[in-house]
């Protein structure tokens, strides 16, 4: 069996979803999804000059051989770029290789361990009764779990997915206007004196039952991290994100030493170097790689194994910017992972986003419930494709009030 053709596209209803389509011989096709968010043309060039004339000919069930290949083979390894460059191939090669067999995905890896996944929403607001509302909206939409994030009084801008106007909460991760960042203003002080009393305010609000998440975006030093974590802990929150940047892994170790808060990172990680050593120390509780840019699903299951030797559960980055390619992958992968813990899904499921990539995976009362169509379980309506083309976007860059430049 051989690869005859692969071809990429690049675009998306409001989004840059970077596809990518495998031929074979044989009539079987397959898709991955390479989108590196506001960086998506780079893997798709990666893709299109070095990745796909080298793959022309190869037996495509060589899944394991395949990814070698590329990340051995190519001497300057790694990276976000390429990794979500090989991610794509390797989910295109298990598609493959499921529809081969006639199963889905999740079979493969060794069947169902659950029969839904629990997902979490994003929850935001201009100031915290704004946040409250939306927190009820996703309540009686059956959510179990959301991500809260609230707008900080005298904060200079508004800060890391926070609408600047009540009820504005729409895609403010990705400013589609351009490539030029806008800029938000950052100021630590304000967030940790006004934040903990608000989650408390939350918990207080919505009971003991539901699950709340918070991400910091790796904006705190390790030393008011672990502060922070400290004044949290009695909200009982289900994980704190990113409260450090994700370099330093030995700033975890001081927050372990003060608080019990179960700690969630992982979401730019690309490989299992960048979070072997925090996940055999148990430094986090939470790994949050996506299988798009950690190497596609053979990379990312092996990070998913060395978590479970050490109590690490899943929590899959799924933020907008998401193919339903890449998350169909982690859905399986949710599937089966006897370490799961939650997975990060926004409804992607607008009318365009059906009619581009048709699917019967669906969200019910919060879980995801994984299809049984084989291989992913996507497919993928080129014609549909025609009408999007790439758009530029943007993250925004963040200063302290003195000009410094922040972690976004
Ligand atoms: C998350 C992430 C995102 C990122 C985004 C950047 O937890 O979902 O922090 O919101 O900001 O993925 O492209
Ligand atoms: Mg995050």
């Amino acid at each position: 069996m051989k690869i005859t053709d692969a071809k990429v596209f690049v675009g998306g209803p409001g989004k840059n979803y970077v596809t990518l389509k495998i031929m074979t011989d044989q009539g079987v096709f397959g898709l991955g999804d390479a989108t590196l968010n506001n960086r998506e043309t780079l893997p798709a060039a990666y893709l299109q000059d070095y990745l796909i004339p080298t793959l022309i000919g190869m037996d495509p069930r060589n899944t394991e051989d395949i990814w070698q290949f590329f990340y051995r083979g190519a001497y300057f390894r790694g990276g976000p770029i390429a990794m979500a460059a090989y991610g794509a191939i390797d989910m295109a090669l298990w598609d493959i290789k499921g529809k081969l067999a006639n199963m889905p995905l999740y079979q493969l890896f060794g069947g169902k361990s659950r029969d839904g996944a629990l997902t979490y929403a994003h929850a935001a607001g201009a100031d915290l009764e704004d946040l409250m509302d939306s927190v009820s909206r996703y309540v009686e939409l059956g959510y179990k779990a959301v991500r809260v994030q609230c707008g900080i009084p005298g904060m200079p801008t508004a800060s890391y997915a926070v609408p600047d106007k009540k009820g504005g909460a729409g895609d403010y991760i990705t400013d589609f206007s351009g490539i030029l960042p806008t800029m938000e203003v950052w100021d630590t002080g304000r967030y940790m004196r006004y934040m903990p009393d608000a989650l408390a305010e939350i918990r207080a609000r919505f009971g003991p039952e539901l699950h709340i998440l918070h991400d910091v975006h790796h904006r705190l030093l390790p030393r008011e991290a672990a502060e922070f974590a400290k004044a949290v802990e009695p909200v009982g929150l289900y994980w704190l994100e990113d409260p450090t940047p994700a370099e330093d892994q030995d700033a975890l170790r001081l927050l372990r030493q003060h608080s019990t808060v179960p700690v969630a990172i992982g979401e730019v990680f690309h490989s299992i170097y960048q979070c072997n050593k925090l996940i055999e120390n148990e430094l986090i509780d939470f790994i949050r790689v996506a299988v798009t840019y950690a190497g596609g699903i053979t990379h990312t299951k092996r990070i998913v194994d060395l978590a479970g030797l050490h109590h690490v559960r899943t929590g899959f980055h799924g933020a907008p910017s998401h193919s339903p390619l890449s998350m169909a992958a982690q859905a399986h992968l949710n599937a089966w992972a006897p370490n799961f813990g939650i997975q990060e899904y926004l409804v992607l499921g607008t009318p365009e986003c059906d009619a581009l990539f048709p699917s019967d995976h669906r969200l019910e009362g919060g879980l995801f419930h994984v299809s049984d169509a084989p291989g992913l379980g996507v497919d993928f309506d080129e014609k549909e494709a025609e009408r999007y083309s790439y758009s530029p976007g943007s993250h925004p860059v963040v200063r302290l009030e003195d000009g410094t430049l922040w972690n976004y």
